[in-house]
């Protein structure tokens, strides 16, 4: 890549993240997504620390404003502005006692990327002002920690439970569609059956921006819908949740962050000479063994909680345990494979998966965030080589389209989803300046 290339992406990824900029957050679109998302903001603080670590370190400053008092970090912050899809009115937030006061929220959490940015934005501080930045970031990830493991680990294996796709971040991603299959709200089945679902399109409000194609299906949203309506009755309460045998699970994905995040905890706390609390030490060796039993016939899956089942659904989370640090399980091999690499990897779906849609969110597109999650696991595990293929190739793909676009077909890199996405720019610059 020439160096009049790699400035023109810093310049575009720069001016999408100015034009997204909240004041001390970022949205991560300019109309689909205007309020701030969780993992997204994380993410963004990983791209901003090149541009102005100060303000890198506003973006995370700015989550731990929206924690719960419990320690739970909510998936979205919301704005002033009444764009979104599923906006305040859907969660209510304040009327959990544990919400924060003055700020709506939603009701549920998405991939622990948190300790991975206070980690990166530390990289490029003063030893000084690393520990003085940790010592301020240390509670609030020590309070999720302890969020995740008490309140979502009901069995008490070491695996984090979610009640909702959203919480993987990947929403439409087939394993959880598979296990929602027979959750499909009846009235939704019924258009099905007659062929015109089509019709719930005229309902939604995500595809007055983007292409109806490029987003879930109907059913698969208007199921997506059912099921978050349904938990705001039973208060997102996991035990709640079980009594009344709504969908529980062992998400492969999330569970490769949650223990990486564990590792970047400890590794916090010890830089600041503190010990962590007996009961989450003894989770996270638990953690770390019982993501063992995800794994089997060269890939990782995720698990149904209730039957402990593996889902033997193909997914982008097998390839996460790389950056879970384990490097045997998952077949490496694999990746630059045809169904999952055709022309530009990482598929989120492989080809030779019956959801595979090119274009189609997390059914297929290649996204910025999987791919940075993959090649820094890849470098984990010592794999440099294929670490640095894939981020060329990364790079190549946005190079070859104007603008930071949300998602990118495997098949030809066409660009789909939302245009001026924050977190593939944030990534662009973070891979430019890592490489
Ligand atoms: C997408 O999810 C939201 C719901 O959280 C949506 O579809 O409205 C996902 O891609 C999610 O991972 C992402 O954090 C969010 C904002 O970019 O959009």
């Amino acid at each position: 890549m020439t160096s009049a290339t790699k400035k023109k992406l810093i310049q575009t990824a720069t001016n999408v993240l100015q034009a997204n900029d909240l004041g001390s957050s970022t949205k991560p679109s300019p109309n689909l997504y205007p309020h701030q998302w969780f993992w997204d903001s994380c993410f963004i603080a990983i791209g901003l620390r090149w541009l102005d670590i100060e303000r890198a370190k506003t973006e995370l400053r700015s989550l731990v404003k929206g924690q719960w008092k419990n320690g739970m970090f909510p998936h979205i912050i919301f704005s002033e502005s009444d764009e979104y899809h599923f906006g305040p009115k859907k969660w209510r937030s304040h009327s959990y006692p544990d919400s924060p006061d003055n700020i709506e929220t939603s009701t549920m959490t998405q991939p622990p990327v948190f300790g991975e940015a206070i980690v990166r934005v530390g990289e490029l501080l003063s030893e000084k002002d690393r520990l003085a930045w940790y010592e301020e970031m240390y509670q609030p990830l020590l309070n999720y920690h302890q969020w995740l493991y008490t309140q979502r680990d009901p069995y008490n294996r070491g695996l984090i439970s979610l009640l909702h796709p959203w919480e993987s971040g990947l929403d439409n991603t087939p394993p959880w569609m598979r296990v929602l299959t027979n959750y499909t709200p009846k009235r939704v089945k019924a258009l099905e059956l007659l062929h015109i679902e089509y019709m719930l399109n005229y309902l939604r409000k995500d595809t007055k921006h983007v292409s109806a194609d490029e987003r879930p299906s109907p059913s698969d949203l208007f199921t997506l819908y059912h099921l978050a309506d349904d938990l705001r009755r039973l208060k997102y309460d996991v035990q709640t949740v079980i009594k009344s045998r709504l969908p529980l699970v062992e998400d492969v994905f999330f569970n490769a962050l949650a223990l990486r995040s564990n590792q970047h905890l400890s590794n916090i706390a010890k830089n600041l000479g503190r010990t962590l609390p007996v009961d989450l030490q003894r989770k996270f060796v638990l953690a770390q063994h019982s993501f063992e039993h995800l794994k089997d016939s060269g890939n990782f899956w995720s698990r149904n909680a209730y039957n402990g089942k593996l889902i033997k659904e193909p997914s982008v989370g097998t390839f996460l345990s790389l950056y879970a640090g384990f490097g045997s399980g998952v077949d490496i091999a694999l990746i630059k494979g045809s169904p999952w690499w055709p022309v530009y990897g990482v598929a989120t779906t492989p080809m030779t998966s019956a959801f595979f849609k090119p274009r189609n969110y997390w059914q297929g597109p290649v996204w910025l965030s999987t791919n940075w999650l993959i090649i820094d696991g890849l470098k984990r595990v010592q794999k440099h080589r294929l670490a640095r293929e894939l981020q060329q190739s990364t790079l190549d793909m946005v190079a070859a389209q104007n603008g930071m676009f949300e998602y990118y077909s495997p098949l030809d890199g066409s660009p789909a989803g939302t245009p001026s996405f924050s977190w593939t720019s944030a990534l662009v610059i973070d891979l430019l300046n890592s490489a």
